[in-house]
């Protein structure tokens, strides 16, 4: 594997999965893979657990690793070509991205959506950029549209954690005061619709995903209906994809928050999140608190799924 930006470039997900426990039981089999190798991630975004678990990662597999915050001590970047750049971007990611290829083997790029363009973003224009002009292989860290490795952290959490060959998995939106990215509802959809899981997602009104995203998916406006005999209940918060409201809040109803009376709705599901995650206005302290909250977990596995991609990019060195 060269890049990893989508779930397709794993190939099949039961071998990536199988790979994944094996690593998980053995992290340190594999050190020789990375030795005199480097890797650099670059953040255009704040981060806690991508940050620690993809150094981490790196490390199990004798890598030596680099970070740089974009935003914090290098040169504001230009990212449009043909600005004048009489403003306040002294370097251009055209120049950046070859320069900061030259010093490492392996790049790991955080880059969110910013909003300002649709087509900009779900045409992954940085990202791509990186892959176009820095001569080495590039995962995402989140991008604009996607966060594989954490939609791979969390297939492999619920393969750890279910009790059914084929459980029912709910995707439910939980309100937010900021606007946040469609990147990891739409990455989780991705993942779990190539498992053939029974795939609900259910969201207010004028949250509908992008609908390469929601695939085969089953959508239902009612929050209730959708989680009744729910397995594993993944929340999160999106802004609006659908025009005209593109990166907008809508709606930040209360209602929406997963509580322990939504939870007795299901089948004793397990509550699952990200994170980072706003108490008391996607989830209730009573419910992530819980014996079925997944968080932690799924926060583990994020060193896991970073070693299996790591491990596939050097192998193909
Ligand atoms: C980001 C998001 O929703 O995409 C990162 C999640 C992993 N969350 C925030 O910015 C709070
Ligand atoms: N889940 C996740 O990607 O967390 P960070 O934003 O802290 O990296």
């Amino acid at each position: 594997m060269r890049h990893f930006t989508n779930v397709h470039d794993l190939g099949d997900l039961k071998t990536a999965v199988k790979e994944a426990l094996e690593v998980k039981a053995n992290r340190f089999a594999y050190k020789h893979l990375g030795q005199d190798k480097t890797l650099m991630m670059i953040f255009f975004n704040s981060s806690l657990r991508t940050r620690l678990s993809t150094q981490k990662a790196a490390m199990n597999l004798g890598m030596n690793v680099m970070v740089l915050d974009v935003n914090q001590g290098a040169w504001k970047l230009e990212t449009e070509r043909g600005v004048v750049m009489d403003g306040d971007k002294p370097e251009h990611l055209l120049e950046a991205i070859p320069v900061m290829g030259c010093y490492c083997d392996v790049i790991g790029v955080r880059s969110f959506a910013r909003f300002e363009s649709k087509t900009d973003d779900y045409e992954e224009k940085i990202l791509n950029q990186f892959i176009q002009y820095s001569g080495r292989p590039v995962f995402s860290m989140e991008a604009a549209t996607r966060h594989p490795l954490q939609s791979f952290a969390d297939l492999i959490t619920i393969e750890e954690h279910k009790k059914t060959e084929r459980p029912k998995i709910v995707m439910t939106w939980a309100p937010h005061p900021k606007a946040l990215p469609q990147a990891v509802p739409n990455s989780f959809a991705e993942w779990i619709n190539q498992t053939g899981y029974e795939f609900v997602i259910t969201h207010p009104e004028g949250y509908e995903l992008a609908s390469q995203f929601v695939g085969n998916a089953h959508v239902e406006y009612d929050q209730r209906k959708a989680l009744e005999g729910a397995d594993f209940v993944y929340a999160k918060n999106w802004a609006a994809y659908a025009d005209p409201n593109y990166g907008k809040v809508i709606n930040t109803d209360r209602s929406w928050t997963v509580d322990s009376k939504k939870m007795a709705l299901t089948n004793n599901a397990f509550f699952m999140h990200c994170l980072p995650v706003r108490r008391n206005m996607i989830v209730t302290d009573d419910v992530i608190e819980s014996p079925q909250s997944l968080v932690i977990p799924e926060a583990a596995n994020r060193e896991i799924s970073a070693q299996v991609v790591l491990k596939r990019i050097l192998e193909s060195l």
